[in-house]
């Protein structure tokens, strides 16, 4: 008996162990499939592997075979990688970081369904969805009495065990036991009208069970598997990214200087990528103690920021380490128990409890325009980078929104403050600072044009700013309106300069 069955301690799931090829076999061509998984941690590793070697042979033989995949968030190669390479997708959704998938979806060969990450599980009870015909879980463990022990990330499991009609379990013996404990799940939260409040008045309350529920006559397979979760390394922060993160904690002083913000600060968001590593990098060499964050994904920054203490806990639905810090988190594991929470993504990004616990949102952007607008999704208004992501739930429901970015992109030839957004997600209306690392735009209780002058001055690179105020000068004496004064024909000719001649600069 392998390691992995043995931690199957229910007698009807240990009758229902089998291979990885054999669990494969249940989810069929059309089938929309809920996955489990978040930003590289947590998600199945074998059945995907097994299903894109069936999706193979099908097309080999000219069946078209391809499923609806739901996740949390982004997974590893073995799951979005091994599908999308066998062209077995035809509609993702939520969110995806990987570039096969990217590839396939700029290209027009699969839908892609870009969703605020604490949307994805009501929008499937509401039944706008669709029925969900399979579930994909992995888990650390099957108790005795047929409760599942949840891996390194939560995202939408427990809906998907609720709706999937099948259910196929991989139990993986990579990950720790002493993830028991750590976990916290609601199994259903009421729909409307029923709905109550959700009782988490602080970062690190809990309220439901360490286990996943399941309805033990849908487990059609259980899988044992021992693989590791995996996620790319983090580069050291580059000197604009420790730019961007100096101008953020000398903001976040001047708040609690000026009493805005307490001395502990509120709980922390911070999103995907290096520049929010390097923040929370700066974080740990910043005069704030007894830090909380209420977040969705726990980095290796904030894993250094519990390890010194300076941060008390940290609540979130999945771990997005790199592999060095997976490993040392995976046998130090039971140490952080009290001071990690993780929760579904409803409940991590839910937009009433970031509100009422006012959260800081602090995440990246591709770019802004000038009066605040933030594209966080599209290259060049058309091609998809990632995906929303919870950017959107925090951003609008944060007690402070802010957005990070590098001033400019590809050597010089993009600039990330732009007169207007190829693609918004965002809008003026939730974007209240702006960070690149020339500097800082504060925006609140600021007009259209005076947050456009502050944007430009503060934090356009030297190059692009003679041409943004000169666009915002011309704009502001022929614009019909001058209320948010704008050009109509000349506002995307940055981006359309790029794309016919490679540079956003004229000649
Ligand atoms: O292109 O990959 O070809 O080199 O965009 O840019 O600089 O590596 O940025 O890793 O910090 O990610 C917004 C994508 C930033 C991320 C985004 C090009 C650039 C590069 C990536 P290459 P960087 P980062 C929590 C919250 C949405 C989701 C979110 C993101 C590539 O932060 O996905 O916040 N956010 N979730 O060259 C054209 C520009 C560009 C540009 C950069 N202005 N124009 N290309 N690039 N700026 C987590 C979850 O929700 C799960």
């Amino acid at each position: 008996m392998t390691l992995s069955s043995e931690r199957v301690l229910n007698t009807t799931l240990r009758e229902r162990i089998m291979t990885a090829a054999e669990a494969a076999q249940f989810i069929q061509p059309g089938d929309q499939v809920g996955m489990s998984g978040f930003t590289g941690s947590g998600y199945p590793k074998q059945v995907p592997v097994e299903l894109a070697r069936i999706i193979d042979e099908a097309n080999a033989r000219g069946e078209d075979f391809r499923i609806n995949v739901f996740t949390g968030a982004s997974t590893g190669p073995e799951l979005d990688g091994a599908l999308a390479k066998a062209g077995g997708m035809q509609m993702r959704l939520p969110y995806q970081s990987d570039p096969e998938v990217r590839k396939r979806i700029n290209s027009g060969d699969m839908h892609y369904l870009d969703i605020h990450l604490s949307h994805v599980a009501q929008l499937v009870n509401f039944g706008f969805l669709g029925k969900m015909d399979v579930a994909v879980i992995e888990v650390t463990a099957v108790l005795e009495d047929g409760r599942l022990i949840p891996s390194t990330s939560v995202g939408n499991n427990q809906t998907w065990l609720n709706q999937a009609d099948r259910i196929i379990l991989e139990v993986n013996s990579w990950q720790s036991m002493a993830l028991e404990g750590m976990h916290d799940i609601y199994t259903e939260i009421p729909q409307p009208p029923k709905r109550i409040p959700i009782p988490i008045y602080r970062p690190a309350q809990r309220f439901g069970s360490p286990y996943f529920e399941v309805d033990l006559n849908k487990v059609v397979a259980v899988v044992p598997t021992d693989t590791p979760d995996r996620n790319s390394p983090f580069k050291e922060p580059d000197e604009a990214s420790k730019r961007i993160a100096a101008h953020l904690l000398e903001f976040l002083t001047w708040e609690v200087r000026k009493g805005r913000l307490p001395k502990n600060l509120l709980p922390l968001q911070s999103g995907v990528g290096n520049i929010a590593n390097a923040v929370l990098i700066g974080l740990q060499d910043a005069p704030f103690k007894g830090l909380t964050s209420y977040t969705e994904v726990i980095q290796d920054g904030m894993i250094n920021l519990l390890k010194s203490g300076k941060l008390v806990s940290a609540s979130a639905t999945s771990f997005s380490l790199s592999p060095e810090m997976m490993q040392e988190m995976n046998a130090n594991l039971a140490s952080y128990r009290d001071r990690i929470i993780l929760r579904s993504q409803e409940i991590s990004n839910n937009p009433g409890i970031i509100r009422r616990l006012g959260v800081i949102a602090m995440n990246g952007m591709i770019e802004a325009d000038i009066y605040g607008n933030v594209n966080s999704t599209h290259i060049m208004g058309s091609s998809i980078q990632n995906g929303i992501g919870g950017s959107g739930d925090f951003a609008r429901n944060g007690y402070l929104t802010i957005f990070m970015s590098p001033s400019t992109a590809k050597n010089g030839s993009i600039s990330s403050i732009v007169p207007m957004v190829s693609h918004v997600d965002h809008t003026e209306h939730d974007t209240q600072v702006l960070i690149t690392e020339h500097g800082l735009a504060d925006l609140r209780g600021l007009a259209p044009l005076l947050r456009a002058r502050l944007i430009i001055n503060n934090c356009a690179s030297p190059e692009y700013k003679p041409l943004l105020l000169d666009y915002l000068n011309r704009a502001e004496k022929t614009s019909r309106g001058k209320h948010t004064p704008h050009m109509l024909q000349e506002s995307l000719s940055w981006h359309t300069r790029f794309l016919e001649t490679g540079t956003m600069m004229p000649a």
